[in-house]
């Protein structure tokens, strides 16, 4: 049995912690500038706390602090992310002092900016953008401001539903392991109603070619479906964070154990329900084949 270290890492931590901080920024100012502009699109929403809470995000991207700087090595981070369809990703400002955008399309698209646009998110920090991809595809964005960068987001609507639990994931059922480094994989109880505020455990267990378990740990959102985002690891310790908000979405595994071609196991399990444990055992098995 291969037994791996849970150690969290302090770069995503201080990472997520900027997330958490520009959160509590929006709550503290929200009071101060109740109205703040909302875009005219469907689902695009930029500023203030209440449409957060309407539409609560389950992802957080950064633009990263020095993102204005030619030579940054990233100005969207994560730059590329797989999602299922119906998630909601919020973008950050953490580049203080600096305007940026969020702009659909690649530079110069002459489509540009028709599916989302942020306009100039302001220096400050508690400035955010958030949009929700409920139309499977590849959305390729942008900074109109710093337009020699760009980043992805790409959406599968493919789901497979078990007894209890509907797995959605966001490359499907064949992940990439060359084309893609992670996919955010949410597990959704059927017969749990999600009420938004009832503690729910999640226990995730991951096996490879139904050999021991390479991965177990347990995860607890409030009355939501569990968004956990596998990350295939460049080095050889398993870090597990977030959520990515104070008390709400995605989770990350960043694990060495995603690696070649493979059958994995995961067995999702809800262990409780308001700390009760419940009485039908609520449980289910998928799979997701890995390639390189
Ligand atoms: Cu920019």
């Amino acid at each position: 049995m291969i037994i791996m270290n849970f150690t969290r890492n302090s770069k995503n931590r201080s990472l997520s912690m900027i997330v958490v901080a520009s959160l509590f920024i929006i709550i503290t100012t929200s009071t101060l500038t109740p109205s703040m502009t909302i875009i005219p699109s469907a689902h695009a929403q930029f500023g203030s706390m209440a449409t957060l809470q309407n539409t609560p995000s389950t992802y957080a991207v950064s633009i990263i602090p020095g993102a204005a700087q030619r030579d940054s090595p990233n100005h969207y981070y994560p730059p590329a992310i797989s999602v299922p369809v119906g998630t909601t990703v919020a973008w950050f400002n953490n580049d203080y002092g600096q305007p940026h955008t969020v702009t659909s399309g690649a530079p110069n698209a002459s489509d540009a900016g028709s599916i989302f646009n942020s306009g100039i998110m302001p220096p400050t920090a508690n400035a955010f953008f958030q949009y929700t991809f409920e139309n499977p595809g590849d959305y390729i964005y942008h900074c109109i401001i710093h337009p020699w960068r760009q980043a992805i987001v790409s959406a599968s609507d493919s789901y497979e539903n078990g007894q209890y639990i509907k797995m959605s994931s966001g490359v499907g059922s064949l992940f990439n392991l060359t084309e893609n480094f992670r996919t955010l994989v949410d597990f959704e109880p059927l017969t749990v109603p999600l009420d938004g505020t009832t503690p729910i455990a999640y226990n995730i267990t991951i096996s490879k070619d139904n050999n021991n378990t390479i991965f177990t740990d347990t995860f607890v959102t409030n009355g939501e479906s569990l968004p956990l985002e596998l990350i295939k690891s460049n080095n050889n310790e398993t870090n597990v964070y977030g959520p990515d908000f104070s008390s709400t979405g995605a989770y990350h595994v960043d694990a060495p154990f995603l690696e070649g071609d493979g059958n994995y196991t995961i067995r999702a399990e809800v262990t409780a329900v308001n700390s009760i444990q419940p009485v039908t055992t609520i449980v289910d098995e998928f799979t997701l084949r890995t390639v390189k």
